[in-house]
Parts: structure tokens; sequence; C-alpha cells
């Protein structure tokens, strides 16, 4: 397959020291439209699209997305197989393979509009561990198959929390919201304030904020797998439809392994890294 043109010198630069990076429009519309019909479809059959517009649930009832949407539609499975997105990653994994048996196939992310005013969530988390060689374990691409506006319910991340906490330490998750939580910036992340602003601030000498994932259908954001984020209210009247997929570096599953105190191997038939 040729290699499509992927990221550029200022692009991989942003993502080394944000750890997420947004590329409007990478997925072309050929691609993104089948996805978000199989998707959208699936919607209909459950009453809430009729093909041009949302009808939204009055009695406070929550779609299962893996029971009522699934996760295995062709068209959306096709998306992690594009050339654009194939070559983004290649260029974050500096050309390595990547696992093809933990995460089998992208994820849909969907969620009803759910709160009134919208506040920072609780629920933060990685899901990677921290790897004692200090290696990117690999990354995570979001894209949309409906607009999401600020407040939209868009997954929130940190940005520059990467590269906290690579000082020869494994950790896995559990342990690294143990650390975080002792910084000053992370306490209303984890406490219970909930506020409306998106905080900035640092740690040390590395600069942090709190970045919403907005968008329109095509448009991609690739996150370090180390980036810390939740899951967060939608305040707006349409639901968020995501997919998101994981891309973890083969080499490095091993390690993972060990992080978790697993056999070596242990990842090797398709366990869930969490
Ligand atoms: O936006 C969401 O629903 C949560 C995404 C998330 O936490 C994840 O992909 O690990």
């Amino acid at each position: 397959m040729p290699k499509v043109p992927s990221l550029s010198s200022e692009q991989i630069e942003t993502f080394s020291r944000d750890g997420v990076l947004r590329l409007d429009g990478l997925l072309r519309p050929g691609a993104i439209g089948p996805a978000r019909e199989a998707v959208l479809g699936q919607l209909g059959r459950l009453g809430l699209w009729d093909g041009a517009r949302w009808t939204l649930p009055q009695d406070g009832r929550r779609v299962k997305v893996a029971r009522e949407i699934g996760h295995r539609h062709a068209a959306v499975e096709a998306l992690i197989e594009e050339p654009s997105i194939l070559a983004l990653v290649d260029d974050l994994l500096e050309s390595r393979a990547f696992d093809r048996a933990v995460y089998k196939r992208p994820q849909i992310l969907f969620s009803l509009p759910d709160a009134l005013a919208w506040s920072l969530p609780g629920g933060w988390h990685t899901d990677s561990p921290r790897l004692a060689s200090g290696e990117r374990l690999g990354v995570q691409v979001f894209t949309f198959l409906e607009p999401v506006e600020a407040r939209g319910g868009g997954t929130v991340v940190v940005a520059g929390s990467h590269r906290l906490l690579n000082d020869g330490k494994s950790r896995v998750p559990r342990e690294v919201n143990r650390a975080l939580r002792q910084e000053a910036f992370f306490r209303p992340l984890y406490g219970q304030a909930g506020g409306a602003e998106l905080p900035s601030g640092s740690v040390g000498e590395v600069p942090l904020r709190v970045v919403e994932l907005t968008g329109q259908p095509g448009d991609v954001w690739v996150m370090d797998l180390r980036v810390l984020h939740a899951a967060a209210p939608n305040a707006t009247d349409r639901p968020r439809v995501m997919v998101t997929h994981r891309f973890l570096r083969a080499d490095l599953m091993d390690e993972v392994a060990a992080a978790y105190g697993w056999a070596v191997g242990a990842l090797r038939d398709g366990a869930a890294v969490r």
C-alpha cells in the first residue's frame, strides 16, 4: 500500500509536547459516510434517529452501546484500515508493528444528552501502564460520526499528562491515578469540585491543560496512551457519536504483561489492558 504523507515536524512536536493532536478532515467522506450510516441506522432501529433528526428518549432511558448499537460494523472497522490512519499510526509508532490481538476492532462511544449544564467529570484514567522503559505504549485515535461541539460529550483529556511519571518505574493505571492525585493541579479532577471551566496549570516544568475532543465527521484526534482522560457529560441537545481505537506497540506487550505482574506472553492471546 503506498504511504500517504502524514505528519509534519510541527505536528510531531505538538504531539510530543501535548500528547494529543487534532487532524481536521483526516478521514475521507467516502470512509466516514458508510460508518456513520451503519451506526445511525442502528440508532434508527432504536427509534432515536429518523434519517434527519434525533428523537430523544424522555424517560431517562440510556442506550447500552455494546448490546443496542454493537461495535461490529464492517464500515466502522474499515476506518482503522484507512491509509490516512495507518500512516498516522506508522509515523507515531515509528514504523513498529502494532498488536491486533488485544484491541481487535474499534469501539463506538455514544452518549445521549445527560446534563443541563456541563461540568468536569470524574472517572479520570489511563488505559496504559507507565512502563519502566519510559516508552509510549501506543496511541489512541478518535473520530466523530456526528458533529461534537464544546460541552457535547466529547472525551476530555489532560494535555501534557503523558510527560509525568516517566521515572523508570512501572506503574499500572491505578498507581498512576494514586500518584497524580497528590498534585495540586489534579485534585479538582479527582475530587468532587466539578467546575465548568477547563483547567490549565502545571506540575513542575510540565504545562497541563484540559482539552475537550470536539470536531466534525472525519476529523481525527490522536492521543498518547499515557494521557489522563475521562468520559464527559453531554450538555447539548444532540447525542455524541464517536469512534475510537487503540494501537499498541506489539514489541512492548511483554513489558506490559510484566507491569501487571502477568506471565510473559499473557497478552499475546488478547487479554484486555486496563
Ligand atoms: O468518551 C468516552 O466515552 C470515554 C473514552 C474513554 O475513556 C476511553 O476511550 O478510554
